[in-house]
């Protein structure tokens, strides 16, 4: 892509009302703008963010054995009668009419509607288990939206449903997703604790929150230390083997939040806890039977006898994940984003666009990079060497590639990785081997 070309509206300025650092690199970037209170646009290079985030959640939930749907953000209020929670879910709920005056709503989650869809179709035990995930947005009408993409009012989630015969089937199907979460959040170079939680609107009495710990956080965590140098991604998981292993590692350590914790009763030396604030990318709950009993998910049984189904959910919040990549991976000169998640892996800087050579050899580079299926964002604008650098840096793709009319004539392209500021001499071609190897 060149940049001459592209969509992307930086701002000189930080936004006053962008009171976080994600917030703030967000807007300055160009990634989102604001349509209404806690409602985002997606502007091109923050939907290129996006849709990664996305795909890498995606991926990691197949592994673990979940299919993908696609459920509507509109629901009818009758099956939100049905589990009783259409009077619960209080404000943050949107309500709306249809033209002919039946009540509807945009979906704050998606229990009740993957549980209709569950019971019409899967009647026996043998069909068991089952575990349906989809990527949607929400809306929920939340008191205070902030924080940019945060705390929204819509935002994008990842939600996932798992159907068992029993207890022990439930387990399994938790942790996998408790596993697979852990991968998913390693995978965005995040370092994402599962720590015990309360079940609020969703119920039942199983639940972790999986954390990152960061200044700006809303959530106030306390866990032993040792969890923050767990290695996640070393080892493959086989989702079909025993898991309880893999998440005892986890939980036999002491990691709760503040809802879930005591001070009293926690087990953790002074000296080994953290406490900290972080903020929650991801919640899985096991609730048993809440639903499944309210809106008659039957199976039938070995011996033909009905039985209400085992069920959990497990959600990630797939656009929140942005901010909070963002508040964990920055410096003051702007973002840094983990090459998984980056919108391109490689920013090529003309230093003197219109100048012959400098042209010649930038051009030549794009080309390369495209031919290679690399990612890369092209500055062919014709603009300051110090403007270029500061936008660069600011949107923060992991590699820039710095062509210069004194370089060109040594026969040498500079290479600059955004994480370490480390810079390098090279010929050209061997930057490109190095970017496209
Ligand atoms: N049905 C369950 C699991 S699928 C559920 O709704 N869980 S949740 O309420 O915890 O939401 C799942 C994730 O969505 C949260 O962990 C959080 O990362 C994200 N999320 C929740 N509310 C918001 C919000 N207002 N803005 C952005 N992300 C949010």
């Amino acid at each position: 892509m060149r940049l001459s070309r592209y969509f992307m509206p930086t701002l000189k300025e930080t936004p006053a009302e962008a009171r976080i650092v994600s917030h703030r690199l967000m807007m300055r970037a160009g990634m989102i703008r604001q349509a209404s209170a806690g409602i985002y646009s997606w502007l091109p290079l923050g939907f290129r963010v996006l849709k990664k985030i996305e795909q890498i959640v995606r991926e990691e939930q197949d592994a673990a054995g979940a299919q993908e749907l696609l459920m509507p953000t509109i629901q009818s209020a009758d099956l939100w009668r049905e589990s009783g929670r259409y009077e619960e879910y209080g404000e943050e709920m949107l309500r709306i009419k249809d033209r002919h005056g039946r009540d509807m709503l945009y979906g704050p989650t998606n229990e009740e509607l993957v549980t209709d869809i569950f019971r019409a179709h899967v009647k026996s035990y043998r069909d068991l288990p089952q575990l349906l995930y989809h990527i949607q947005w929400k809306f929920r009408d939340e008191v205070r939206p902030r924080f940019g993409v945060m705390r929204g009012r819509e935002f994008l989630m990842k939600d996932s449903y798992s159907f068992d015969f029993d207890f022990a089937g439930a387990r399994r199907s938790y942790n996998k997703m408790f596993v697979a979460y852990l991968r998913t959040f390693a995978r965005m170079g995040l370092k994402a604790i599962p720590m015990l939680a309360e079940s609020g609107p969703i119920g039942g009495d199983m639940s972790h929150e999986f954390v990152i710990l960061a200044p700006t956080g809303e959530t106030e965590v306390h866990c032993h230390r040792d969890l923050l140098d767990f290695d996640v991604l070393g080892s493959e998981i086989d989702y079909d083997g025993d898991l309880e292993r893999v998440v005892g590692r986890w939980t036999d350590l002491y990691a709760a939040t503040d809802k879930k914790h005591d001070p009293a009763s926690c087990p953790v030396p002074p000296d080994q806890l953290v406490e900290a604030l972080g903020i929650e990318v991801g919640h899985i709950f096991y609730f048993g039977t809440k639903y499944s009993k309210s809106m008659d998910a039957v199976v039938a049984g070995p011996n033909s006898e009905p039985v209400p189904v085992e069920m959990g959910s497990y959600g990630i919040g797939v656009s929140r994940l942005v901010g909070a990549i963002i508040e964990a991976s920055h410096d003051e000169a702007g973002i840094i984003w983990p090459e998984s998640v980056a919108p391109f892996k490689v920013g090529l800087i003309n230093l003197k666009a219109g100048e012959a050579a400098c042209d010649r050899a930038s051009d030549e580079a794009y080309a390369k990079l495209n031919d290679a299926r690399v990612e890369v964002l092209y500055d062919d604008r014709e603009a300051r060497a110090g403007a270029k650098f500061a936008d660069m840096d600011l949107i923060g793709l992991p590699w820039q590639l710095i062509v210069g009319p004194r370089g060109l004539a040594a026969g040498v392209v500079e290479l600059k990785e955004r994480a370490s500021g480390e810079r390098q001499e090279l010929s050209i071609d061997s930057a490109l081997a190095r970017l496209t190897g």
